[in-house]
């Protein structure tokens, strides 16, 4: 599998590509609309995505709410273009249309944290306009478009769901407690701020209003966990075989990600190795063995093991922060504060929506590389015969 994205978080709108999945994987504009519309909720989120309707469209690939094999294209409309036409023209524009228009303003005062200034130093321009719209993580709505066609392919395939919970938010932490799983998703969704538990819930609202009175951002960490994924997708024999290694990959290419851990990653590395490690016994799980703990998070050298996959991803708090920060002016060279437009506080609760669509592409992508296949019922009929031929050994 592939994916490609493009688009300005301004511009006419988003496009994104999908090449590489089976025919015959059902899916519709409302089944990517529903996660289009997950990705939109979430207490702390900027004031644009309570209009940004997410109108998609599916440009290729697809007939009669069934993929074709080719290609699968979509575009998703940006709602506000009519007040950034002239802006974002693609076309070379009168600049006497262009003079006095607030939007057109250069933006020379870099905001700490975000690729704004780097963006202008390495691709040459003076002003974070063009760096910032591409930057932007408006993006993640075509990734998200995209992993819900990998969703259903998974469900269609293996029954796999994919599920995320925020765990924390700045200082406020979800207590331990049992796994979200798949009936718990809508539940999770309820929660303004996307967490598992009252309690949770609470704490992390009570965080976000705090921030948010204080002129400020936060960030926090999502968990993301697949179920019913057989033992054997990705491989222990090189690097960029290892699916942990591709999940991280992809994980921190959302924007504003800062870190990947695989099942209990960091606090594993904490741990004896007796107490670190998952123990096998016969039991009733996939291939008769039953583990009696999932501290792996479901990856054992780079491979599915049976047990439900589990990362936890940090993700930085929005770096367009009202009270600004800091920074140069780098056309006048003195002090300035930063660009500081309108944001979210608090993005943790939809990234989690994002992060389950990368997860999916990702594993989809695996286990089209293990099954292969170029129609669903092809690619169902050879899991079939692996997954039998594990139960007789
Ligand atoms: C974003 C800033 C905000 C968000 C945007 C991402 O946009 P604007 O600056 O236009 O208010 O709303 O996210 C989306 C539009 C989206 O669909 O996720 C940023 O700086 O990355």
């Amino acid at each position: 599998l592939r994916w490609i994205t493009a688009g300005e978080s301004h511009g006419p709108a988003l496009a994104a590509v999908l090449e590489g999945m089976v025919a015959g994987v059902e899916v519709t504009t409302a089944d990517v609309s529903e996660q289009l519309a997950r990705r939109r909720l979430g207490f702390g989120r900027s004031p644009r995505m309570g209009f940004e309707t997410d109108h998609i469209e599916f440009l290729g690939g697809v007939r009669h709410g069934v993929t074709q094999g080719g290609p699968v294209a979509v575009h998703i409309e940006n709602a506000e273009w009519p007040k950034w036409e002239k802006v974002m023209s693609a076309d070379p524009v009168d600049p006497a249309e262009l003079e006095g228009l607030a939007r057109n303003e250069p933006l020379t005062r870099p905001r700490p944290g975000h690729a704004d200034l780097p963006g202008m130093q390495k691709y040459g321009f003076d002003e974070a306009r063009p760096v910032l719209e591409r930057a932007s993580a408006r993006e993640t709505a075509s990734r998200t478009a995209l992993g819900t066609v990998a969703r259903n392919f998974l469900r269609q395939l293996l029954g796999a769901e994919i599920v995320s919970h925020v765990v924390s938010i700045g200082g406020a932490v979800a207590p331990e407690g049992p796994l979200p799983g798949p009936e718990d998703l809508a539940a999770v969704d309820e929660s303004p701020v996307r967490a598992f538990g009252q309690e949770a819930t609470d704490a992390m609202i009570a965080e976000v209003d705090a921030v948010r009175q204080a002129g400020d951002t936060v960030g926090g960490v999502i968990e993301v966990i697949a179920y019913g994924l057989p033992p054997g997708l990705g491989s222990h024999v090189h690097w960029d075989r290892r699916l942990d290694a591709r999940l991280a990959g992809a994980l921190m290419g959302v924007q504003a990600m800062k870190g990947v851990e695989v099942g209990d990653g960091f606090t594993t590395a904490r741990r004896w190795g007796s107490k670190a490690h998952d123990e096998i016994d016969r039991g009733t799980g996939p291939v008769g063995v039953t583990r009696r703990s999932n501290r792996a998070g479901g990856l054992e050298g780079g491979i599915t093991n049976g047990e439900p996959v589990r990362v936890r991803v940090a993700m930085k708090p929005i770096s367009t922060v009202p009270r600004a920060l800091s920074t140069v002016d780098v056309v006048t060279g003195e002090p300035a504060v930063a660009i500081h437009q309108r944001s979210d506080v608090c993005a943790v609760p939809r990234a989690g929506v994002v992060l389950e669509s990368v997860v999916a592409l990702v594993l989809a992508d695996a286990a089209l590389e293990k099954f292969g296949g170029d129609s669903l019922a092809e690619t169902k009929r050879n899991a079939e015969s692996y997954l039998a031929a594990l139960e007789e050994r």
